[in-house]
C-alpha cells in the first residue's frame, strides 16, 4: 500500500503506520487524515495483522497538531467538513477491533496528542512533549481532545492542559495516566515491538472483545458496561481460543492460541 502522507510496513503480524511529513512536523492535514482512515480500514480487514503500532517519521515531532496552514483560511463550512474528515478516521481508529499502541517522541500537539488518544496504549520518549495548544491560536481542540482527554486523566487537568495551552514533559504526563510507558529515546521502538510482540501472541477476538468492553466502560454507564462485560465474555466462550486457554491450563502447557 503506498500513501502520500503515510509510511505502512508489516511484519510478523505487526502493522507500524508512520506519520510522515517531518518538515512540517507531521502537521495532520485533511490528506493525513482521510490516508490514515484508508490504512486502518486496510488493517482492520488484514487477518495477518494482530496489533498496530502508529508513530512518526523525524526527530521532533510525532505530529504537532492539526495543520494550521489548511485551517487558517477555512470558514465554518469547511471547518466543519474538516471536523468530519477528522472524525471519521479518529473513531474508526479508536474503534479498531485490534490493539493500537502510539508510540511517541518530541511534540504530541493539538490534533497530534487527540490523534495519540484514539490508540489503546500510549509509550512515549523521555523527551516527548504532550499539549492542547488550540486556546493560543483561538479556538478549542477538535480532534476529540475535550472529550477523550477528559475522560482519560478527568476535568481539572484537561481544563488545566487546554485553558492554559501549556505544554507538558513525559514525565507528568505518566503522572496524569495520559502514557503508559515512557522510555529512553533509544529504546522507544524495541520497547513499542516488544509489547506489539506480546500482544500478537494473544488471542485476537478475545483481545477485541476486552477492547469493547473496556471502551464501553468508558462511553457509557456501568450497567451499560456490566452487561456489555457479560455478553463479551459469552463471545468468548464460543471461541477456540478460550476452550484452548483453559485446556492448556489444565494440563500444564503454554496455550497455543489460533485466533478463532
Ligand atoms: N500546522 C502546520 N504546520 C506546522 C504545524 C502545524 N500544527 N506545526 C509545525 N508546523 C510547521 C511550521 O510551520 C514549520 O514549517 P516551515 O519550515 O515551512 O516554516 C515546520 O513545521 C517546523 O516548525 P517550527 O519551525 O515552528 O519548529 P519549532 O521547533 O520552532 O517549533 C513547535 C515547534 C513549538 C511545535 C511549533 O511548530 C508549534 O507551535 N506548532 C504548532 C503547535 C500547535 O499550535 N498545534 C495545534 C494545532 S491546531 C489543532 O491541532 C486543532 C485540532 C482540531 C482541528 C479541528 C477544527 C477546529
Amino acid at each position: 500500500m503506498t500513501y502520500s502522507t503515510l509510511l505502512y510496513e508489516k511484519k510478523d503480524g505487526i502493522a507500524v503506520v508512520t506519520l510522515n511529513r517531518p518538515d512540517k512536523l507531521n502537521a495532520l492535514n485533511s490528506t493525513v487524515y482521510t490516508e490514515l482512515y484508508d490504512v486502518f480500514f486496510s488493517i482492520e480487514n488484514d487477518p495477518e495483522v494482530r496489533v498496530a503500532i502508529l508513530t512518526a517519521a523525524g526527530e521532533k515531532a510525532f505530529a504537532a497538531g492539526s495543520d494550521i496552514a489548511e485551517m487558517q483560511n477555512m470558514g465554518p463550512l469547511e471547518i466543519q467538513h474538516f471536523m468530519a474528515t477528522i472524525r471519521k478516521a479518529s473513531d474508526f481508529i479508536y474503534a479498531l477491533t485490534k490493539p493500537m499502541i502510539a508510540v511517541i517522541h518530541g511534540y504530541a500537539l493539538g490534533g497530534g496528542c487527540e490523534l495519540s488518544l484514539c490508540c489503546d496504549l500510549r509509550i512515549c520518549s523521555e523527551k516527548a512533549r504532550f499539549g492542547q495548544p488550540e486556546i493560543n491560536l483561538g479556538l478549542i481542540p477538535g480532534a476529540g481532545g475535550t472529550q477523550r482527554l477528559t475522560r482519560l486523566i478527568g476535568a481539572a487537568k484537561s481544563k488545566e492542559i487546554i485553558y492554559t495551552g501549556d505544554m507538558i514533559d513525559a514525565a507528568t504526563a505518566l503522572e496524569l495516566g495520559l502514557v503508559n510507558k515512557v522510555v529512553a529515546p533509544e529504546k522507544l521502538m524495541e520497547e513499542a515491538m516488544a509489547w506489539a510482540t506480546k500482544l500478537a501472541g494473544k488471542s485476537g477476538p478475545v483481545l477485541a472483545m476486552a477492547k469493547m468492553a473496556i471502551n464501553t466502560a468508558v462511553d457509557s454507564d456501568l450497567t451499560t458496561g456490566l452487561n456489555m462485560e457479560t455478553k463479551c465474555n459469552a463471545l468468548c466462550f464460543a471461541t477456540d481460543d478460550c476452550k484452548e486457554g483453559m485446556d492448556a491450563f489444565m494440563e500444564k502447557r503454554k496455550a497455543v492460541f489460533k485466533n478463532k
